[in-house]
């Protein structure tokens, strides 16, 4: 932690006692959950680094941005396209939403009974204590769940906020909606940028966040083979990096830590034994640095080989079209690529069943782990569905539902180590 760093963060008028308390109780975990781990692929060294320097060089690169006269554009969930902003020459960021440290802060406002990555996003700019929504200029929020939604309205009196409507349902007038939103939010970011979005510069931003999409894709391809060349956790940190980390230089980061870990595949080299029980996780997002269900897990004997999350194949699945035309023409590619993104705050929300059963193929696994935030109502009701399509398939399946904190980790631990069990049981009767 250098004296420019909190002279920085000072500036931003963060809380320096409190941040202080954060990444004292960070950076511990950090080293007991991830360096602990054998035989980790090279090519983590550099999101090492990242986390150790967490409020570092990239809210400083973010700084200099705005002191040149760019902006940065905040964001809490994957349907804001980050295309516009880029073609704008502005920064996204996505902002962190998964510490218990920030929630009992934001209960000082919110109600308890809210889900904890609401609270937590929402507690960082109450407390004073992120410096990366303190450097955005402009928060973009979503119509997704009814929590964030009202959490919006209250952010909105600390910070400039706005929302894009994200339809519920999945109808040709909501397509029209979700059209009409998006080019919308083509006129705020002009606004605040006081950039035209081009056709030229909308289709190179288009090819650049496509580009971190397909390093993703392909990292996620790796996660197939058995062994497992590379951890859940480690797997997960990655995406969870590429929200704020700048675009270009995530892509060469991805793609390089790709070719190391393809290597292992052609070696058949594993960072768990080839019989290690393969795990999906499925359900809400887990925003850094919410490692806990992937610890648990991995600590107690599975490899975690996919998340179906927002923090996971829902953030990078599908490419925008990359043929070009006009701007019109570009921001409806951008639309309908989005709204293939199966967030349970839609009705029906049938292709997140058809998605997590094609899943469970690709990655040969043993078991699903649904993962609910503690009320978050739309995936708590979403999983009486994913139970039945899963008995159906004959996939076993265990359901948490867990917040921030550490209360419950013996209790997750011995359900997770009887589920463990009855995997390895049902594979020897096979
Ligand atoms: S597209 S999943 S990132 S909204 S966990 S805040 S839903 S109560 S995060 Fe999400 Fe966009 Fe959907 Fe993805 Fe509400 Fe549930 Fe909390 Fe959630």
């Amino acid at each position: 932690m250098t004296t420019d760093n909190r002279q920085m963060w000072g500036d931003l008028g963060i809380d320096l006692e409190r941040h202080d308390a954060l990444l004292n109780a960070l950076l511990p975990i950090y080293k007991e959950f991830y360096l602990s781990q054998r035989n980790r692929p090279k090519g983590m060294e550099f999101f090492d680094f990242v986390v150790g320097d967490i409020h570092g060089i990239r809210v400083q690169e973010l700084r200099q941005h705005a002191m040149n006269g760019g902006k940065v554009v905040a964001t809490y969930c994957v349907f804001v396209p980050e295309e516009i902003v880029l073609a704008a020459d502005a920064i996204p960021v996505g902002l962190c939403a998964g510490t218990q440290f920030s929630v009992p802060i934001a209960e000082e406002v919110l109600p308890r009974n809210t889900c904890a990555l609401i609270k937590s996003s929402f507690g960082f700019k109450l407390g004073r204590i992120c410096p990366y929504v303190q450097t955005s200029h402009l928060v973009v929020g979503e119509t997704t769940c009814d929590g964030k939604k009202k959490m919006f309205e209250i952010l909105g009196e600390y910070q400039p906020v706005y929302i894009m409507e994200v339809p519920n349902k999945k109808t040709q007038a909501s397509h029209d909606l979700w059209r009409g939103e998006v080019m919308a939010f083509k006129e705020v970011i002009e606004r605040l940028t006081g950039n035209e979005v081009v056709a030229d510069k909308l289709a190179q931003a288009t090819k650049l966040v496509n580009d971190r999409r397909r390093a993703l894709q392909r990292l996620y391809n790796t996660r197939k083979a058995r062994p497992v060349p590379i951890s859940g956790k480690d797997a997960m940190l990655v995406t969870q990096v590429s929200f704020y980390d700048d675009v270009a230089r995530c892509v060469q980061q991805v793609n390089g830590l790709c070719d190391e870990v393809e290597g292992r595949i052609a070696a058949g080299e594993g960072v768990f034994p080839p019989d290690t029980p393969r795990i999906l996780i499925s359900g809400s997002p887990m925003a850094i640095p919410n490692w806990k269900l992937h610890h648990i897990l991995e600590t107690a004997g599975a490899a975690v080989v996919c998340e179906e999350s927002c923090t996971g194949t829902r953030y990078f699945s599908d490419l925008v079209p990359e043929d070009g035309g006009t701007v019109e023409r570009q921001l409806g590619n951008i639309a309908d690529r989005y709204m293939q993104i199966h967030c349970a705050c839609f009705t029906p929300n049938d292709e997140r069943l058809d998605d997590i059963v094609r899943l469970t193929r690709e990655y040969q696994v043993d078991g699903v782990v649904h993962y609910n935030l503690q009320f978050c109502h739309t995936y708590a009701n979403e999983a009486v569905k994913v139970a039945r399509v899963l008995a159906k398939e004959g996939i076993p399946l265990l359901r948490i539902e867990t917040d921030y904190s550490d209360e419950d980790a013996g209790q997750l631990r011995t359900r997770v180590d009887a589920f463990l069990e009855m995997i390895r049981k049902c594979s020897v009767l096979d």
